[in-house]
């Protein structure tokens, strides 16, 4: 299971933030080994204090433990023939990292392992970076020798995780007094990615808007909706409209109602615990508008049947031969990349980890 994690106790932030600014994939800086921990430090007391606030670090270690332990005891129901399944996890930037997941599966003796990511729509700043860690670990036998891989590289429209998102919506609907739940306006509220990754061909904004496609089918088109951006940082120019800046133009034009939906992560992290529930949702308050949040899915048993519906038809498509070890799509390098580490991780994967 593969995500980019995040601090789960608050001294652990340092390290997080300096394995994040040493992503040579997301973020390549001239002497990166010099630049990502002076970053990192100074960056440190400021998103520390954050994760104070939500409750002393980040949830997402405990919920994907969690969705793994459940996922991997339906799909040793839902296909017996690949049993017994085991669900390990490998964050980006907290632990456990892809090294030390790598080490224990290598000390279970693995041999056929499938690389699922947490992430339900492909963008190679997030997907896109965990292959590539997880290619470097793969070839050089960090993970064992002879370990057969193949890739679930997204699942933004899979009917499962449609039907979750959309449940988490009717709920917050709910909570809205009946005469006013028409004119209710959803926020689906995803991560930005800066321009330059979105100008490279950066499928992510198109596989986002698919999810909210389809989730507005599944709720039959009962409101009004947006599609906006949020958690960008520094000064070039990120993907909008921003959230926050939402939020502030429909108070102007005399909304009174919204819901903020969390459209591109699975569990709650600081993005939404933090930045949607403590700045945003409060600032509207402010404003006086009434702001309800769409819980992120978590232990939802509709997501986890999902997620274990997905692995299956995985599974049984590779070992058929209907598909392979990856997507087609993932097979396509975004028409601006100049990462040869994309390249050589793609024909690696399309071997089947070879
Ligand atoms: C992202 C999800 C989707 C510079 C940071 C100082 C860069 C970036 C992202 C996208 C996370 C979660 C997207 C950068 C450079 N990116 N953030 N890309 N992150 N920050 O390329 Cl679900
Ligand atoms: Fe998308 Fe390299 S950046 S394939």
């Amino acid at each position: 299971m593969l995500n980019m994690g995040g601090p789960s106790t608050v001294p652990e932030t340092h390290d997080f933030l300096k394995n994040l600014f040493s992503d040579g994939d997301l973020i390549p800086l001239p002497f990166q080994s010099l630049l990502a921990p002076w970053i990192a430090r100074r960056r440190t007391p400021q998103i520390e204090k954050q994760y104070e606030e939500i409750g002393g670090g980040s949830p997402i270690l405990h919920y994907t433990k969690l969705q793994g332990e459940r996922m991997a005891a339906l799909l040793d129901e839902l296909s017996p023939a690949t049993a017994p399944h085991k669900a390990y996890i490998a964050f980006r930037y907290a632990r456990p990292l892809t090294d030390e997941t790598a080490k224990q599966m290598k000390a279970d003796g693995v041999k056929r392992a499938v690389a699922f990511t947490q992430y339900p729509q492909y963008s190679c700043s997030t997907t896109g970076s965990s292959l590539n860690e997880l290619y470097r670990r793969g070839k050089t036998g960090e993970v064992g020798d002879g370990v057969e891989w193949s890739v679930i590289d997204r699942w933004g429209t899979h009917p499962g995780f449609i039907e979750a998102v959309s449940q988490n919506i009717e709920r917050a609907l709910a909570k809205f007094p009946e005469e006013k739940r028409k004119n209710v306006v959803l926020l689906f509220s995803a991560h930005s990615l800066p321009m330059s990754v979105v100008n490279r061909g950066d499928p992510y904004i198109l596989e986002v808007s698919a999810t909210v496609s389809a989730v507005m089918d599944r709720l039959g088109h009962s409101n009004p909706y947006r599609l906006v951006w949020q958690s960008q940082v520094g000064p070039s120019a990120w993907m909008g409209m921003q959230t926050g800046e939402a939020l502030k133009g429909l108070a102007r034009l005399g909304h009174k109602e919204a819901i903020l939906v969390p459209i591109a992560f699975t569990s709650d992290h600081i993005e939404t615990l933090y930045e949607l529930d403590l700045e945003y949702a409060k600032e509207a308050k402010d404003h006086g508008m009434d702001v309800q949040r769409a819980e992120s899915l978590n232990d939802s048993p509709v997501f986890i049947r999902a997620i274990a519906d997905l692995a299956a038809s995985h599974l049984k498509d590779c070992g058929s031969g209907k598909s392979g070890p990856t997507s087609v799509q993932m097979g396509l390098r975004c028409p601006g990349c100049n990462n040869a580490t994309c390249g050589a991780q793609k024909t690696w994967f399309a071997r089947g980890g070879r």
